[in-house]
């Protein structure tokens, strides 16, 4: 089955601990515990053998492998593995409904979420302020993300009609595909692919499912079908004169209005209204190009005519795009009587030390008074005497 949206929940692998050590160098005690390696980052991968994406389980949970942990004499742990979900081109990558990529090169590969990094040893830790430091940083934790993929298709041309209007009949015609087709409406219910015959470049052109007026709210099959007319370069209109609702003009204008309210960037695809079924006609006009699937005729003058129009290369009206997602270090002061409760990322990372219990606080205690928790504790009327909550440490403030 044709899959074309899912949702996951990836995460990047954790960073490995530090660790505390010595040696003993020339009678001296030297800090010699190596750090955490860094966890694997989420990378998205373009695959150009897919061409969709029902090879990925939606609603799965994927993760990256953590990093290991630091060891004696200077030995770093090792980096954990990347998680790479490959995915077709034409995939745009969501969070939050708010877009993180938009992949359109056969080589696209980026890092969504980066490997959380690992914990610093205590030889690492060595400083002007703590030359001998008996502590290690946990490393960080996983970031675990929702995310949305989309996959629209990635053709050269686009069939677009109501249903019924002849759409899969033109693309056996025009290609080698064996598109279903039927005398009622939404015989097609997923994107067929063909490569047009006859032509010395590859171009490859795709029909969908029928189109019905307030498409663009979701009716009918409506959105689904209109994603995937973001990466074409061209559309032809299939126009059905025989239609007993829709006069060929109200095709034409229901179907551009619905494209242009689905995305008012479709307005700029190139595209050429063709009039099928002419042998169900009387009397041709000279207004638009008339065909009949059925009996064979006008077909050579549209490929001529998508020929021509293929001379130049065609612009798609989207590109690549991508970010990286970057976990903010968020925190959180809630204050109650005469306590100030801090929570959020930038806590648990300050927290996050082992080793010896005195050095631990110190080391905590130092990163607390030059964040700004210390800054806004104080500006929210704290005195000598309140308590400071971070994590699982409570404290006396001190101005
Ligand atoms: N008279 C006539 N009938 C045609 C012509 N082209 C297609 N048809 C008929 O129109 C009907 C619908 O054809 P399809 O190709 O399935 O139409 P479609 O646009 O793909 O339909 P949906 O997938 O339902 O949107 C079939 O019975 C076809 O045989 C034509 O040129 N003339
Ligand atoms: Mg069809």
């Amino acid at each position: 089955m044709f899959v074309d949206e899912i949702n996951l929940s990836v995460s990047s692998g954790a960073g490995g601990p530090g660790s505390v050590s010595f040696n003993n160098l020339n009678s001296k005690t030297k800090p010699s515990g190596g750090s955490g390696g860094h966890g694997g980052g989420v990378i998205i991968s373009v695959n150009q053998e897919l061409n969709d994406l029902s090879h990925v389980m939606s609603n799965s949970s994927l993760k990256a492998e953590n990093g290991g942990p630091g060891n004696k004499n200077f030995q770093n742990g090792t980096h954990g593995q990347n998680l790479i979900i490959e995915v077709p081109k034409g995939t745009q990558v969501f969070v939050d409904n708010e877009m993180y990529a938009d992949l359109h090169n056969d080589d696209s590969s980026y890092e969504l979420i980066q490997g959380s990094r690992g914990g610093r040893g205590n030889y690492e830790l060595l400083s002007k302020r703590n030359p001998n430091p008996q502590i290690c940083e946990q490393g960080e934790k996983r970031n675990l993300l929702d995310i949305k993929l989309i996959f629209s298709i990635y053709s050269d041309i686009s069939i677009v009609g109501l249903p019924n209007a002849g759409k899969s009949t033109l693309i056996q015609k025009l290609t080698n595909s064996k598109a279903k087709i039927g005398d009622y409406e939404f015989t097609t219910t997923s994107p067929n692919i063909g490569v047009l015959n006859n032509l010395d470049s590859l171009i490859t052109i795709c029909d969908l499912p029928g189109l019905i007026q307030g498409a663009s709210d979701g009716v009918g099959m409506g959105r689904k079908v209109l994603k995937h007319l973001r990466n074409t370069k061209f559309i032809v209109y299939l126009i059905d004169p025989s239609n007993e609702n829709f006069s060929i003009d109200n095709q034409i204008s229901m179907l551009s209005s619905e494209l242009n309210k689905y995305d008012e960037n479709y307005r700029l695809i190139k595209n050429v209204k063709v009039i099928n079924k002419s042998d169900t006609l009387t009397k041709l006009g000279n207004d638009y190009l008339y065909i009949s699937c059925l009996k064979d005729e006008g077909i050579d003058k549209l490929v001529k005519l998508l020929h021509e129009e293929f001379k130049e290369d065609l612009p798609r009206i989207y590109s690549e795009y991508h970010k990286i997602f970057l976990k903010k270090e968020d925190y959180n002061i809630e204050k109650t009587d005469n306590q100030f409760i801090c929570s959020g990322e930038m806590v648990s990372n300050m927290v996050n030390i082992s080793g010896n219990n005195d050095s631990v606080l110190d080391e905590i205690f130092f990163r607390f008074e030059k964040s700004v928790l210390s800054t806004e504790i104080d500006e929210m009327g704290a005195v000598d005497g309140d308590i400071v909550v971070l994590g699982n440490l409570e404290f006396e403030y001190k101005k």
